[in-house]
């Protein structure tokens, strides 16, 4: 009989701590086909995606595997210790496990820091002999693998696209990010032959869309040159997410948008330069978005934006100001978060060390709550002016402005009538006090 590894990608709580259930998951996380990908022959996998099914607590799957995203990691323990009580190996990895190795230890028998592609199979081989290590981290030599098992998921609602990730990493060192401190700056992508080979076999499937899930596409513009003009042939189309710096390459820009890119996230944290500074963004400029976003438009690509309310530079008047800046450009899903100290990032460190963080339960994080303090507003200050700028940004008419009335509108309603959904759905979520996202 092969050996069965149940793989579960956690919801997450809402306010009321229930596990957000929907009918419908558009994303879906590429860790878990990779991995299965990766199992030995005498393996088998199945993956559960617990917002849009049930976990099979009762499963035949002696190994569990499980990842975690910031905040989301609560419902990964809670997952964990029931699986634990039943008698399972529960073995996790993803961005918390590579933050917070130690924290996560404390509801898992063993947890795999960074990328697995290199330590996985050995991590099984010490299961299979029983003597599985707390630890286990190899940083990879050379970024290759082989085609993700898309196969477990194409039976579940999903959305009208699959994942697929060129490169990895990201050059630059924004302090409170996530990825700059779990890989410290390196970039390293894979080549364009083996990416456009995942690409390809996703239209195969018969999927017209793909997301990139890269953490800064543009970190290497020549090879996203190189990529691009191979993935135009394909005629699809895709989003993904990157730094402005984009925008400063103007015949790389047209290539992006002719090969199908119509939708690019940029993570702008703030209108003011201070707060950018603060957080080792300094090679931002918010004197310069406005252009950005309009060159970014102009050339047929959509902006989605994340923002960061919080930082310490930040008055209610500059956070005011963020919601008029907002309103005064053609980003299409606006987004914001309230500055957390996601633990294992150097920002964590700061704040533990300035003795700022008031709220001591880590799994008590979260996008829409002030945890530390601030040189000019208290925390719940902070809390009321996020959701101020969500009620502002998300009324019906800007709604509409973005979506319906947008001058692009004629070329392809059903894109904007997505977006309008998009951002009906946020303006729901706003209302329930839902820090809106599309889990
Ligand atoms: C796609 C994506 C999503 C999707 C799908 C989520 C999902 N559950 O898979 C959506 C949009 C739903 C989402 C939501 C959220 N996300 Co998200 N997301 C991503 C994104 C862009 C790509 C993830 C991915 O597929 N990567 C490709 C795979 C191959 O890489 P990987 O996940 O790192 O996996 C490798 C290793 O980590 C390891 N590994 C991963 N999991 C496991 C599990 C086991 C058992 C093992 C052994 C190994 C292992 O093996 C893989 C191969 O090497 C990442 C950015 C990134 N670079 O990862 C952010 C990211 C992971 N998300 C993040 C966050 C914060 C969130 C949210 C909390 C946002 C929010 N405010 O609500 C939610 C949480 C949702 C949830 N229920 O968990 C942060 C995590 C920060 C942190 N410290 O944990 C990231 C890093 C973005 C960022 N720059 O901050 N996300």
């Amino acid at each position: 009989m092969k050996k069965k590894i149940l793989f579960i990608q956690p919801t997450i709580y809402d306010d009321a701590d229930r596990p957000v259930k929907k009918r419908k998951l558009y994303f879906v996380g590429l860790a878990y086909p990779v991995l299965a990908s990766l199992l030995p022959q005498d393996w088998e996998a199945e993956i559960c995606l617990e917002t849009i099914e049930d976990i099979p607590f009762d499963t035949d799957a002696r190994l569990i595997g499980l990842g975690g995203m910031g905040h989301a990691a609560r419902r990964s323990r809670d997952i964990a210790r029931e699986f634990k009580k039943r008698g399972k190996t529960v073995v996790m990895g993803g961005p918390m496990a590579s933050l917070a190795p130690g924290i996560v230890k404390t509801f898992a028998d063993s947890v795999l820091i960074g990328d697995a592609e290199e330590i996985w199979p050995a991590l099984l081989r010490d299961y299979e002999r029983g003597a599985l290590n707390a630890f286990y981290k190899k940083e990879i030599s050379r970024f290759t693998r082989p085609l993700p098992r898309y196969d477990l998921v194409l039976d579940k609602n999903i959305g009208d696209f699959l994942p697929v990730q060129a490169g990895r990493g990201c050059p630059n060192t924004c302090k409170f990010c996530s990825i700059y401190c779990i890989y410290r700056g390196v970039y390293l992508r894979r080549d364009v032959d083996e990416v456009m080979r995942d690409i390809r076999h996703v239209k195969s499937l018969g999927f017209r869309k793909f997301l990139l899930i890269d953490d800064n596409i543009v970190a290497e513009p020549q090879y996203l040159k190189a990529l691009c003009l191979e993935i135009k042939k394909l005629k699809m189309e895709w989003m993904s997410q990157c730094a402005i710096e984009i925008a400063r390459h103007d015949e790389l820009l047209k290539i992006v948008a002719d090969s199908g890119c119509y939708n690019l996230s940029f993570g702008l944290e703030s209108i003011v330069q201070k707060s950018l500074d603060a957080i080792d963004k300094t090679w931002c400029h918010p004197a310069e978005y406005p252009e950005i976003l309009k060159k970014v438009t102009g050339a047929g690509i959509e902006v989605a934006s994340e923002m960061i309310v919080g930082i310490d530079a930040d008055t209610k008047e500059s956070l005011r100001a963020t919601a008029d800046f907002v309103l005064g450009t053609p980003i299409i899903a606006p987004k914001f978060y309230i500055m957390t100290p996601i633990p294992g990032t150097d920002y964590y460190a700061e704040m533990c060390k300035a003795n700022r963080i008031v709220e001591k339960d880590i799994y008590k994080f979260s996008p829409s709550n002030a945890v530390i303090t601030h040189p000019h507003l208290t925390t719940a200050e902070i809390n009321a002016l996020y959701w101020e700028i969500y009620e502002r940004v998300y009324t019906i008419p800007n709604i509409l402005r973005r979506t319906l009335f947008n001058r692009r509108f004629l070329k392809n309603p059903k894109r904007y009538f997505f977006f309008l959904m998009v951002n009906l759905y946020y303006r729901s979520q706003i209302k329930r006090k839902i820090a809106p996202n599309i889990l």
